[in-house]
C-alpha cells in the first residue's frame, strides 16, 4: 500500500518512548514521506520517538501541529515542523554528526536537486494514479494520459541527474537515497498497476531497491512499513459497514 489519506482513521498514540526525547517523528509507517525521514534519523543515529498519526481527518492533534494535515511532521525542542524536505534539512542542521548532505555547497545543492526532482517531478505526478493503484478507486483516461505525458519528460530529466553508482548521487549514501529508496519503487508500482507498463524502465530501480534493502536501517523501515500496512488494512476493514 502507498501513502495517502485514510479517511476517518483518527488514531493518535505514542508508539514507544526513547531514553531521552529530543525529537519525535509523527505520522504513519506506511507513508513513504514518513519513511524518508525515519531512514535519515536511523542512518544518522539520532535518537527519536515515533508517534502514530493518521491523516485524512481534521483532528486538532493533526492540524494544530501540521496545518496542511499532512505527515510527516516532527516535534523538536523548539516546536513542530512539517514538510519532509524541511524536516530533513532541520535534522541535518541540528544533528551534524554523520552528515547525509555533502559539506561542499555545490555537491549539497546537487543532492537537494535530486530530492526535488524525485518529489516534484516523479512522486507528485505519479500520485494521480494512487487512487486506482492502491485505494480501490478508478482514475480517468485523461489522468492516465497526463501522467504518461509528464513522465515522458520528467523521467529522462531525472535520469540525467541520477548516478546510481551505486547511490543516487554517486559513491556516498546521501539524503537523496532516503528519498529515492521510497519514491522510485512506488512510482514503478503505480505505473505498472494502472498504466500496464513501467514508465521508469530506463532507471535501474529494481537493482537499486535490492541494494538498498541490504541496508539494516532500510530493512527495519520496510518491516515497520509492512506492519503498519497490515494495521491500516485491518482498521479500514473494521470501519466498513457489514
Ligand atoms: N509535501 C509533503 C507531502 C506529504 C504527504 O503528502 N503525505 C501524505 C501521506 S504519505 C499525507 O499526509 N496525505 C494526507 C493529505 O494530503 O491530506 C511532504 O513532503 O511532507
Amino acid at each position: 500500500m502507498a501513502c495517502g489519506p485514510v479517511t476517518e482513521l483518527i488514531e493518535i498514540k505514542q508508539l514507544f518512548q526513547g531514553d531521552a526525547m529530543t525529537l519525535k517523528l509523527c505520522g504513519f509507517a506506511a507513508s513513504n514521506y514518513y519513511n524518508k525521514i525515519k531512514l535519515q534519523l536511523l542512518e544518522k543515529g539520532v535518537p527519536f520517538e515515533e508517534e502514530l498519526v493518521w491523516v485524512g481527518n481534521n483532528h486538532p492533534k493533526l492540524v494544530s501541529r501540521s496545518p496542511m494535515g499532512k505527515v510527516p511532521f516532527i516535534e523538536t525542542p523548539d516546536g513542530y515542523i512539517s514538510e519532509s524536505l524541511v524536516c530533513a534539512d532541520y535534522i541535518e542542521a541540528a544533528y551534524p554528526e554523520h552528515p547525509l548532505v555533502p559539506a561542499d555547497p555545490f555537491q549539497a545543492a546537487k543532492v537537494r536537486e535530486l530530492i526535488v526532482y524525485l518529489e516534484l517531478h516523479i512522486e507528485l505526478v505519479v500520485r494521480a494514479l494512487y487512487p486506482q493503484a492502491f485505494f480501490g478507486g478508478q482514475v480517468s483516461d485523461g489522468t492516465k494520459e497526463k501522467v504518461r505525458q509528464q513522465l515522458a519528460r520528467n523521467v529522462p530529466a531525472f535520469a540525467a541527474l541520477a548516478k546510481f553508482s551505486p547511490y543516487i548521487a554517486g559513491e556516498q549514501f546521501t539524503l537523496a537515497d532516503c528519498a529515492a529508496a521510497f519514491h522510485l519503487p512506488i512510482a514503478v508500482s503505480a505505473c505498472k498497476q494502472v498504466l500496464g507498463e513501467d514508465l521508469l524502465a530506463e532507471l535501474p530501480v529494481k537493482a537499486y531497491s535490492q541494494q538498498m534493502a541490504q541496508n539494516p536501517h532500510m530493512a527495519q523501515v520496510l518491516a515497520d512499513r509492512k506492519a503498519n500496512n497490515e494495521l491500516m488494512v485491518s482498521l479500514l476493514s473494521k470501519k466498513k459497514p457489514a
